[in-house]
């Protein structure tokens, strides 16, 4: 019976340079024993879209000085999601802005004044963000 190091190494001498050619050949070569009754096979696996995004954090807060002028940036929100390329994709929405006092840009997550706050009438501005996948 042989072992697996002693079979590799007779695939690579059989294919020459064959196995240098592509990583696809490295990992046949690598994984599969050949043999002259057996055959080998690769299963591929694809990503599904099984995993939401999650935010770098809970609670993000800025400062702004009041009547700055509207479209100043005040923080990004990050959400990580840990599927593969387009599952991956994560788009922002605001929640709970019913003044309209805040943008989001949908793919970086930067949000920014919508309006000048006035110190005065308000102290605080909540809001929530919202990911897509
Ligand atoms: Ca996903
Ligand atoms: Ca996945």
């Amino acid at each position: 019976m042989e072992t697996g190091h002693r079979s590799t190494r007779a695939v690579n001498a059989a294919s020459g340079n064959r196995a240098l050619s592509s990583n696809h050949h490295c990992v046949l070569d690598r994984i599969c024993v050949f043999t002259a009754f057996a055959a080998c096979f690769v299963v591929s696996v694809v990503d599904q879209n099984d995993h939401s995004p999650t935010f770098s954090q809970e609670v993000y807060t800025a400062t702004i000085v009041e009547n700055s002028p509207r479209g100043q940036s005040l923080l990004r929100v990050v959400a990580v999601d840990p599927d593969v390329g387009l599952n991956a994709e994560v788009t922002y929405h605001l929640q709970d802005d019913p003044d309209g006092l805040l943008n989001i840009h949908s793919l970086l997550g930067i949000i920014s004044s919508a309006a000048e706050f006035d110190f005065e009438t308000s102290q605080l501005v909540t809001a929530k963000v919202r990911e897509w996948d």
